[in-house]
């Protein structure tokens, strides 16, 4: 019985290696070395090419090697296949660095005082608690819900919206269209973790943007197809947005002539926030596994209706 792993991204070696301590008695294939496609009972991939989906006849579970799966064909998949999201502490908590920091540099004025550092200009606004700025998550999934904790932890105020408004300790959850303008109305800070899907798609408008609070930043760590990038450059440039701290696009690597590159008050990063983390991965593959052997319920299965 064998797993056979893909990324056009991720050195496979680290991996091999926390899943041969995980799971002993499998076999770990780096495509495209596959010695018998037959054996193939378990696949760990990102961004799965048509001959690997082609050789998955008698796969049981595919695992994502993000939290995200819209890089995953589900169509190309055998009818029935289940799919399973990455969940793991390693990359939550680097997504909850990266939120944090966020958070931290708008709060505090650490962007600010960098531009006026480059005119030597000594502007001095000290920042009120963090508790007065609130942090509004888009997303209270496993991801979003470590992400509340850390910001909780740092003393921010934090609302939450996601697509059955569940309850959370310590985070306002708000759920639906007037939820989501009751969040945008009070959030200084407003951070997208959603999943890419249909319902998804293009949230992120001019009509969206009117409804934030004038003044407030915006990070976007879930997809690129959340964003209608001519409207949130719009906001930057009338004043309704005050920054935008980007992770991911459209079209990823950004292509070099997109303005995102040039504007003053846009970060860009390449798509890093949080990554997998092979010791910590293993261990929710293993899980995966493990239910599958055992004929129990699939930890963080996908609806593939939902697309997520
Ligand atoms: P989960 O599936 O655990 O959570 C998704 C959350 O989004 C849930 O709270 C869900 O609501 C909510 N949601 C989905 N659809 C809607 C909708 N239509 N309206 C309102 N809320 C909705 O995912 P994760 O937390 O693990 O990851 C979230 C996303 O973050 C990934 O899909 C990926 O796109 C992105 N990501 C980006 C990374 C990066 O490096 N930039 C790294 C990792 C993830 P409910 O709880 O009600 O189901
Ligand atoms: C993602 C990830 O979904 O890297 O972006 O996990």
């Amino acid at each position: 019985m064998a797993l056979v792993f893909h990324s056009p991204l991720d050195d496979p070696e680290p991996w091999r290696r926390a899943l041969a301590s995980e799971l002993p008695d499998l076999d770990v294939w780096v495509w495209p070395h596959v010695p018998d496609p037959a054996a193939i009972a378990f696949a760990l991939v990102y961004r799965p090419p048509p001959a690997l989906l082609a050789s998955l006849k008698h796969v049981r579970a595919v695992v994502s090697l993000a939290a995200g799966v819209d890089h995953i064909p589900f169509a190309a998949l055998p009818s029935g296949v289940p799919v399973c999201r990455m969940v793991e502490p390693g990359l939550a908590a680097q997504m909850a660095d990266y939120v944090l920091h966020a958070a931290l540099t708008a709060q505090r004025g650490f962007d600010h005082y960098a531009r006026c550092a480059t005119v030597g200009q000594w502007d001095w606004a000290p920042a009120g608690a963090p508790s007065a700025f609130h942090v509004g998550l888009l997303g209270l999934g496993a991801i979003g819900r470590a992400v509340a904790a850390r910001l909780a932890a740092a003393g921010f105020s934090i609302s939450g919206w996601s697509r059955l408004g569940r309850t959370i300790a310590g985070v306002v959850v708000e759920g639906g269209a007037d939820g989501l303008d009751r969040l945008l109305a009070r959030s200084d800070m407003v951070v997208l973790l959603l999943p890419a899907t249909a319902e998804t798609a293009g949230l992120v408008d001019a009509r969206f943007l009117q409804r934030t609070k004038r003044g407030a930043h915006f990070v976007n760590v879930g997809r690129g197809e959340h964003v209608v990038d001519a409207d949130l450059l719009r906001a930057l440039d009338d004043g309704q947005l005050a920054s935008a701290t980007l992770d991911v696009f459209r079209v990823e690597p950004l292509p070099a002539d997109h303005p995102f590159w040039r504007h003053p008050r846009v970060r860009v990063t390449p798509h890093v926030a949080a990554t997998p983390v092979p010791e910590t991965g293993a261990v929710a593959v293993r899980a995966v596994v493990d239910a599958v052997r055992n004929g129990l319920p699939l930890p963080h299965r996908v609806d593939l209706e939902r697309g997520y």
